[in-house]
């Protein structure tokens, strides 16, 4: 098949809550989706996680539209032919901008399945029909207010909750969550590259609660950072941001930098390398689980497939969708018993309901060969 046209839309949606990290506020998601035409016919759609700041990674959604419109578009209208299979060769020339590889691959990807009848966690090789969903907690104003967020949570069934640290938002509140809710409760943390090495024995006092992981403790080029922290602190250490491919994984893994790995599709160019990483983890033993980028049910779909690949063994920031927006895009996923169902449909399984995407739709683009 060819690839006719593709059509690129902003969409605005509010966070039911602002949601804080070490390294920012989202209050509200401008997230680009992509949906890519087929010979003139099949249709499938993507979702970019790029946020709107460079504050995550160098990606920000201005630059994926610009990247998209400029050099990727164009390499992939003059192909003969185009399939899920022949988009990150094709794009493999242009350096970086993962989150814009994985979009117009899973969109290319979802056209090609859903024209096929055959589902995205069938093809990825999920083993699975529904998976346990985690929930990732923003840095609060108060040790009160976030034991009254995670009280919402656990109550809604969650099996795990991730909490955000930054230094001076650490001990304490971790402390006050385990005290809380007691030993059973699965709970990690995400510093987002907020410490350095010379925190080390700091980190160490967390080793105390019992923590499933902490992830992402040092900044992302700092993968012998890492593999020190890791012999000095007893938590498993996990990489997010540091992992943008399945060799940098590798390398990750070999010198000894994580334990665990949280793949995140966008970051690392889309479904098909997320795939490779998993194969490359369960080969030498590093558990992952799904991460997520306040997503839309469009790229959550996308996850929970992924997620119910037998690799992931831990449970991933695949949160239900009023854990985000109130109202989603797609039929929304619903938690039920901790868990997400896997969509079985064609495809992603999922398209976005038309009244809903028109009403926060802020720009259309039609681009066509
Ligand atoms: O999708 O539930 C979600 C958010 C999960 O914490 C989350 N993502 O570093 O893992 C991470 C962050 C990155 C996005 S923060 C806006
Ligand atoms: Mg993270």
């Amino acid at each position: 098949m060819k690839l006719t046209g593709v059509e690129l839309r902003r969409i605005s949606m509010p966070l039911v809550a602002p949601f804080r990290t070490s390294f920012g506020v989202e209050s509200t998601r401008d997230i680009l989706l992509l949906r890519a035409v087929l010979d003139g016919e099949a249709e499938g759609w993507g979702e970019c996680v790029a946020l709107s700041d460079p504050l995550y990674s160098p990606e920000y959604v201005d630059a994926a539209a610009d990247v998209l419109k400029r050099f990727m578009l164009p390499r992939l209208f003059s192909l003969g032919q185009v399939d899920g299979a022949a988009v990150g060769p094709a794009l493999e020339p242009i350096k970086g901008h993962w989150m814009s590889k994985a979009v117009i691959e899973t969109a290319v990807l979802d056209a090609e399945l859903r024209a096929t009848g055959r589902s995205f966690a069938r093809e990825l090789g999920a083993t699975r029909d529904r998976v346990p969903c985690g929930v990732s907690v923003g840095i609060h104003n108060s040790v009160g207010a976030l034991l009254e967020s995670v009280e919402g949570y656990v109550s809604a069934g969650y099996v795990r909750v991730k909490l955000k640290i930054e230094p001076g938002w650490d001990l304490e509140p971790v402390r006050a969550v385990r005290e809380r809710f007691g030993d059973d409760l699965l709970i990690q943390v995400d510093a987002n590259t907020a410490y350095t090495l010379q925190d080390a024995p700091h980190l160490a006092k967390l080793d105390q609660f019992d923590l499933l992981l902490m992830e992402q403790p040092l900044p992302e080029e700092d993968i012998l950072g890492h593999a020190a922290l890791a012999r000095l602190i007893k938590t498993p250490v996990c990489l997010d941001e540091s992992i943008t491919s399945a060799r940098t994984a590798a390398a990750a893994i070999t010198l000894g930098a994580c334990s665990i790995i949280n793949i995140k599709p966008g970051r690392v160019g889309g479904y098909l390398e997320a795939r490779r990483i998993h194969d490359l983890c369960r080969a030498h033993g590093i558990a992952v689980w799904c991460g997520g980028m306040l997503e839309t049910g469009i790229g959550r779909a996308a996850n929970v497939a992924l997620a119910a690949l037998p690799g992931f063994t831990l449970p991933g920031d695949t949160s239900a969708s009023d854990r985000y927006f109130k109202t989603d895009i797609t039929e929304p996923f619903v938690l039920r018993d901790g868990h997400l169902d896997v969509p079985a449909g064609p495809g992603l399984g999922v398209t976005p309901r038309p009244a809903e995407l028109a009403a926060v739709t802020t720009r259309t683009e039609w681009l066509t060969a």
